[in-house]
This record gives C-alpha cells, sequence and structure tokens, in this order.
C-alpha cells in the first residue's frame, strides 16, 4: 500500500511532467486512479484464466451508464479507507479527487444505468460478463439552463484521458459497410466484483479508418480529402445519440449498431476459434443478452458469419443462432419500438438486408408448419410496409424474451406481443430489473450503511441484500427511528449544502425533500408535478394560513434535444420555480430547483436525502423504473402510480407505507375511446388556473410557440380524443390527494420515520444481485467461480 505513494508520485511526472502537489485535481485523480490501476490489472488477468472453458455470458449494449468509477472501485477492492488516509498523510483531500472525475456518461436513462448495475452485480456474483459496447468519444450532452431553456453542450469525456481503459491495439477487428470498411479497436475497463474474486470486463469498440492519412492527396495539396478517411470512419463512435426511449432512424445509428456488434461477434468467434473446431458448440460456451434491440443486427449478423465465413449449414447456423441469443425487452411505447427502414439496411448493409430477407421467409414456413393462417402471417413479418421490425426479428432469432417487471412482461404477452407469445410461450420470461446496492447504498450513503452494518451485527446485506429484511423488527423502536432519522437529516443538510455551491439556491433542511429525478418525458409526468406546485402556490397565495409542511421540490432531467414539448416541460418548471422561489409573501414554504445537468453522480447525492420519492407515470407506460428503487433502498417511501416496478415496491413495503393513486391500467383501457381531458379541465377547482397559466401571459416562452404548444397537446390536439395522452388531466384530483396525505402524514415524525424504514427493509427483491441470480440461472445457464 505505501507503494501507491510512489506509484502516484510517478504517474503524476510521467503523465504530466510535475509533482503531484502542483496538479490539478483532474491531474490527480489520473495519476491515482493509474496508480490503482497497476494494482489491478494481474489480477484481472488471472480472473479470465479462471473461466477458461466455462460458459460464459455477454452483455450486447449500446449504452453502458458507468458514471464514476474511482470510489466504487476502491470501495469494492475494500482499499478506500486505507487510500483516503494515505493521501491525506501528504496533504491531498479524497473528497476533491472524488470530485474531480468525470462521470462516465455512455448512456441516456435507465436502460443504459441498468447495464452498469448488472456488470457489478455480475462481478461480485463471480459470474463470467463480458459487456460490449460503443466507446463514445462524447457521452450524453451536458445540460445548462439559460433563462429557463435548456441548452446542450459536448460531453468531452475524455480531455484529461480514461485512465480506468486499456486500448488492445493487438485485438483491432475489421468491421465493412458498403461504403466503407474501419477498424474496431477494443478499449477494455475492468469490472471489479465487491471482494475482488472476480473481475469482469467492459470492452468498448472505437471506430478508426483502416488508413490514417493519404499521404497521395496531401502531396496533391488536397488537405482536407487526406484526412477525409479518418473523420468518416471516426464519425462512428463520435457521439452517444442522446433520445430516451425513442427510436430515430438515422443512418449513422445504424452504422453504430452494426459497428459494435460485428466487431463483438467476430471478437467471440475468434476466440472460440483458438480452442473449438465444431461450431454446434458455440451455444455451450456463450450465452449473449442484448440490451433492448439496438444490438438486434447481431442475429443475421451471426448467421452471416457462420455461413459465409465459417462453412455452417443455414440451417445449422439458425440452430446455434437461436440458442445462443437471449433478448430484452425495455418499453411498450410505439416510438420506442425499432423498425428499419428496408432502403438503408439495403443501402449500407447489402449482405444483412439478404439474410433477413432469408429469415423471412424461413419465419413464413415455420408459421405454416405452427398451421397459422395465411391471411394471419402479417401479424408476425419481419420485413413489412418497407420496413424491418427488430423486436420481432429479436424474438423469432432468440430463445428467450423478457420483459423488466412483472406487470411490464403481463402486458407484453397479453396484448402488444400476445401472438408471438401465442406462437412460442415457452421463450417468454419477466426478469424484474434491480439496482446494485454497493453504489446506490453502500457508496452513496456510508452514514446509513454503517447503522445497517451495526443492527445487523455483519456487513453480509452487502452481498445478500435480502439480510435487510431482518430490520422489519425495530419498526416500532423509537431509538432506531430516531438514529435513521437523523441520518436522513445529515443526508439532507450535506444535499443542502451542494445545492447552495451548485445551483445557487438556498433550500431548508427542514422542509420535505420531495424528489422526481428521471429523463424528461411526457409519460413520465414531470408536468402533473408541476401542475399540483402552481395549484398549491395559488391556494396558498389565497389562504396566507393554508397549513402546510414546508416542502422543496427537487427536479433533475434531460430532455431529448430534439423532443420540443419535453424541452418547453423544462422551460415551463423553470419558469414557475423563478415565480415561487422569488415570491417573499409564502415566506419560503414552497421551494424549487431543477438541478442542472442531472447525471449519475449527482444522483448519488439525491436519492439518500429524499424524504418522497415520486413515480407518477401514466399506467402502463413506464416497463420497469430503477431510481424508484434507489430511492426505496434510502428509506424514501413512493407516491406513485401502479406502474412498472412501482406495483411490486408495493407488494413488499405495503400499500399502506406508500401513496399510490390514479388510473390503473385497467381503468384507462376502460376510459380510451371516449376520455375528454376538458371534462376535468373544467371540473376539478384549481386545474384550469393552473394549466392556463401556460397561456394567460404569467409566463413567457420567448416566442418559442412552446408553451401554446404544450398547452393544446393537453387540452386541443387535433381533437380532444388525441389530446392528454397520459391523462394528466384525469389523474390530478388523485394526484393532489396523494400529496395532501403526504404533506398529513409527514407531520407524525415517527410514523413517517416507520413508514420510512419498512421501504428500506423490504427493498432486498430490488438488489441487480437478485436479477443477475435468475438471468444467470434461467437464461444464460452458467455457473459461478470463485
Ligand atoms: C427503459 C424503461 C425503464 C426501465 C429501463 C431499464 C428504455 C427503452 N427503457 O422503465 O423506460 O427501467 O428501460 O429496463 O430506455
Amino acid at each position: 500500500m505505501k507503494q501507491i505513494i510512489e506509484r502516484i508520485k510517478t504517474h503524476a511526472l510521467l503523465n504530466f511532467g510535475k509533482q503531484i502537489e502542483s496538479c490539478t485535481e483532474k491531474e490527480k485523480y489520473v495519476a491515482l486512479s493509474k496508480a490503482i490501476m497497476e494494482e489491478v490489472v494481474l489480477d484481472w488477468e488471472d480472473s479470465k484464466n479462471k473461466f477458461e472453458g466455462k460458459k460464459k455470458a455477454y452483455y450486447l449494449s449500446a449504452e453502458f451508464l458507468m458514471g464514476r468509477a474511482l470510489s466504487n472501485n476502491l470501495i469494492n477492492l475494500n482499499e478506500k479507507e486505507k487510500v483516503e488516509d494515505i493521501l491525506s498523510e501528504i496533504g491531498l483531500s479524497y473528497n476533491d479527487i472524488e470530485e474531480a472525475e468525470e462521470d462516465a456518461g455512455l448512456g441516456n436513462g435507465g436502460l443504459g444505468r441498468l447495464a452498469a448495475c448488472f456488470l457489478d452485480s455480475a462481478a461480485t456474483l463471480d459470474y463470467s460478463l463480458t459487456g460490449y459496447g460503443i466507446r463514445y468519444e462524447f457521452g450524453i450532452f451536458k445540460q445548462k439552463f439559460i433563462n429557463g431553456f435548456q441548452v446542450e453542450e459536448a460531453d468531452n469525456w475524455l480531455e484529461y484521458g480514461d485512465p480506468w481503459s486499456i486500448r488492445k491495439n493487438s485485438e483491432k477487428i475489421v468491421v465493412s459497410f458498403s461504403d466503407q470498411d474501419v477498424v474496431a479497436v477494443p478499449y477494455d475497463t475492468p469490472i471489479i466484483g465487491y471482494g475482488k474474486n472476480t473481475i469482469n470486463t467492459l470492452r468498448l469498440w472505437k471506430s478508426e479508418p483502416i488508413n490514417v492519412f493519404d499521404f497521395e492527396k496531401f502531396n496533391d495539396q488536397k488537405y482536407d480529402l487526406s484526412v477525409k478517411e479518418k473523420n468518416n470512419a471516426e464519425n462512428i463512435s463520435k457521439v452517444l445519440y442522446p433520445n430516451d426511449s425513442n427510436e430515430e432512424g438515422k443512418i449513422l445509428r445504424l452504422k453504430q449498431q452494426y459497428f459494435f456488434v460485428s466487431a463483438s461477434l467476430q471478437d467471440m468467434i475468434r476466440k472460440f476459434k483458438v480452442n473449438n473446431t465444431d461450431f454446434k458448440k458455440f451455444p455451450d460456451f456463450h450465452a449473449i443478452q442484448l440490451n433492448d434491440t439496438h444490438p438486434a443486427v447481431a442475429i443475421p449478423e451471426m448467421m452471416r458469419l457462420l455461413t459465409e465465413f465459417e462453412g455452417i449449414r443455414w440451417e445449422d447456423a439458425w440452430e446455434i443462432t437461436v440458442n445462443t441469443f437471449a433478448y430484452t425487452n425495455h418499453t411498450l411505447l410505439a416510438e420506442a419500438l425499432e423498425q428499419w427502414p428496408v432502403k438503408l439496411y439495403k443501402k449500407l448493409l447489402p449482405d444483412v438486408y439478404k439474410i433477413i430477407v432469408k429469415i423471412n421467409t424461413q419465419l413464413k414456413s415455420d408459421l405454416k408448419k405452427k398451421k397459422i393462417d395465411k391471411k394471419d402471417f402479417g401479424k408476425f413479418e419481419i420485413i413489412s410496409d418497407k420496413n424491418i421490425k427488430m423486436a420481432f426479428l429479436s424474438i423469432y432469432g432468440s430463445f428467450s424474451t423478457n420483459g423488466v417487471a412483472q406487470l411490464h412482461t403481463d402486458l407484453l404477452i397479453h396484448s402488444e406481443l400476445k401472438d408471438w407469445y401465442d406462437l412460442y410461450p415457452e421463450r417468454f420470461n419477466n426478469k424484474t430489473n434491480g439496482i446494485t446496492q454497493r453504489r446506490w447504498l453502500l457508496q452513496s450513503n456510508p452514514e446509513l450503511s454503517e447503522y445497517i452494518t451495526e443492527l445487523l451485527g455483519s456487513d453480509s446485506w452487502i452481498t445478500s441484500l435480502e439480510k435487510l429484511k431482518e430490520l422489519e423488527k425495530f419498526s416500532d423502536d423509537t431509538k432506531v427511528l430516531t438514529k435513521f432519522m437523523e441520518i436522513k437529516q445529515e443526508k439532507k443538510d450535506q444535499l443542502a449544502k451542494y445545492i447552495k455551491e451548485h445551483e445557487g439556491i438556498d433550500v431548508d433542511p427542514s422542509s420535505i425533500f420531495d424528489i422526481q429525478i428521471k429523463r424528461l418525458h411526457e409519460y413520465k409526468r414531470q408536468i402533473l408535478n408541476a401542475l399540483y406546485i402552481l395549484d398549491l402556490y395559488f391556494r396558498l397565495k389565497e389562504d396566507k394560513n393554508l397549513d402546510i409542511v414546508p416542502r422543496t421540490f427537487i427536479f433533475g432531467a434531460k430532455a431529448a434535444p430534439g423532443y420540443f414539448r419535453a424541452k418547453g416541460i423544462i422551460k415551463f418548471i423553470n419558469d414557475i420555480k423563478e415565480l415561487i422561489n422569488n415570491d417573499e409573501e409564502i415566506d419560503g414554504k414552497i421551494k424549487i430547483v431543477f438541478v442542472e445537468n442531472y447525471r449519475v453522480s449527482y444522483a448519488e447525492k439525491l436519492f439518500p436525502a429524499a424524504d418522497i420519492s415520486q413515480q407518477i407515470s401514466t399506467a402502463g407506460k413506464e416497463a420497469s423504473g430503477t431510481g424508484n428503487m434507489k430511492f426505496m433502498l434510502n428509506g424514501a417511501p413512493t407516491i406513485g402510480t401502479f406502474d412498472g416496478a412501482n406495483v411490486e415496491i408495493v407488494e413488499e413495503a405495503g400499500e399502506e407505507n406508500n401513496f399510490i393513486f390514479g388510473l390503473r391500467v385497467e381503468d384507462i383501457e376502460e376510459i380510451e375511446d371516449s376520455y375528454n381531458p376538458n371534462t376535468e379541465y373544467n371540473k376539478i377547482k384549481g386545474l384550469k388556473r393552473a394549466l392556463d397559466t401556460l397561456v394567460d401571459g404569467t409566463f413567457d416562452d420567448g416566442e418559442t410557440g412552446m408553451y401554446k404548444e404544450l398547452y393544446d397537446s393537453i387540452l386541443k390536439g387535433a381533437s380532444w380524443h388525441k389530446s392528454d395522452v397520459y391523462y394528466v388531466m384525469k389523474d390530478f384530483d388523485s394526484y393532489r390527494d396523494a400529496q395532501q396525505k403526504v404533506n398529513d402524514e409527514f407531520k407524525n415524525k415517527l410514523g413517517w420515520a416507520k413508514k420510512c424504514w419498512i421501504n428500506m427493509a423490504n427493498a432486498g427483491k430490488f438488489s441487480s444481485d437478485r436479477t443477475i441470480e435468475q438471468y444467470s440461472k434461467e437464461i444464460w445457464k452458467i455457473e459461478k467461480n470463485k
């Protein structure tokens, strides 16, 4: 360990040409991280060897939202305290260095963060799971607010290099498109399991040109052309598409998908061939999980590689393919279901396209064998209406399709994908999402972690979260609950300080911290929260004596840059914030914070400090949610709808300890044909007053037309049939009632603490360790290796 100081100093000298003391925090961070990497690499090699000859799993994902690595790695190595001490000996502050790390924001939201949690869990449980994806040069954009409008800036996360990855020049792979060939260069990052038994790999591909520089063109004084190939190749891994649950059929995006999928499959096949000649054994050694349909092109690509390069017969290749792949569906939203124009595929990937055509033909013959009426073939065809349906391709070309929460899977098999379920019932299963308690409790809430360990007399919850259940016996223990609430207060104080520093807003740490943090999307209904706040504000203005517990409403959300309406909602909330925060008349009873640039590292400060968790999506729209689980684990009750994993959270922690409101899926099915939002708008007291602020001059959208458009989307639309498709008006009243209940029950300090406690004690199910155990046993059929 003493060695580490020497190593840090050496890295400072070699990388920055100066003594560690004169380095900036960012430079210190790089030097420290490289020193730790030095300690890890040998064990990493060993860990690879111990899985030799065993079946392994692979996670193909266009997104890995890793966040920061330093603290996570030190905790999993059990070296954080030691390093903190050593640094302070030489006068360095661990906290400052920690804060200097840029987030690895290579994902949009839940889907990418789930991938990151899965990697942590698999390594901790000693399963071999390799992540394959893209090394985006720019991750999710940095968000700024200017006059309340979202403005995007490039996320140059690699400016100081990435000390956690190693470029493997010797393992490059060529990927070919109709118009260009590129080289995929792997960058490997160690995924250190807690306790360091297993260190897995996240392999991200960077796209580079075959020829870096064209000397002839340079000599001809064609300077632009001399580097054209380089730029064209590098564009492929340049930037993450910033759309969450929304598909955009762009050619570069298709290139990205094929690029990382082809490189990853070629990589697996190359390694397989070192010790094997019989490809029929491929599925005995590989289980490949497709994270949504973004990597679905893996199915035809696998067929192409097997039949055209390995000389395997089509029928055998198909069996190998189907037995290798498994597919996770992450959404029911129509706009997120990927379809690629045939034209694009034909142009860019003609050979792959031919294989998709052949797969579709084979599908039809299978349908015939299964006695499906010819007139119903259209319900299944992968190619139809000039589009390729990636979900259908994924189901047909794999042995497993899963949803991410029970409700979501039920909706998949009973409505959205019912026809496919009837065809292949044995292929469908549920895997409710989870989160890693190492990052979302141990690392982000050390105070509560320590107390849990003390009460349990052991820290075994760190790898067996179901142990928390034993804490339920303290739910009436005043001493325990008091201490628990003191810890919550400490986390709220810390957050208040951070908010003051970063957002410049004073918040009252004794107020209710009411938090909604997630991507900005209409179905997630941040606007419902906003309208509630406005209504509360107007009621407070009318009645100075209105008895409410002071509340701080905290938002964090990025909107996709091209999602005009979502950006309108951000501007709306920021305007409400300005109005209310600057109104002295209401005596600070309501405060609003919209944190700028919400991201993983900010989330780690927000979840532990929450008094109430907002999970208010329209029923049936949120496939699972994972933020909901992070709040629960840190002891915050949910105000939410019966949607996604909320249903299971309430099942575990009891409806009486949460605040459930609003329409359920069945209710929506019943009213959807006749629903007219104008009825509620006119009938529900206060609703009109709140919504009309969008058009009555209360706020100014700078002539963008945003507010009128937003207003119309709820009330007018093309016709009222097409307006308020997320039932904001319909759910407003019951949401307001639920919020009133939160207010009333918060006053009973011990009663409230008990609710929080029971939520925390019942969060065991939502560990991604449980999820990964299920994937490993029920889908991948892989074994642990200590
Ligand atoms: C998202 C869902 C979330 C879910 C995550 C992880 C997509 C396409 N889907 O509800 O909206 O928690 O996936 O499964 O991003």
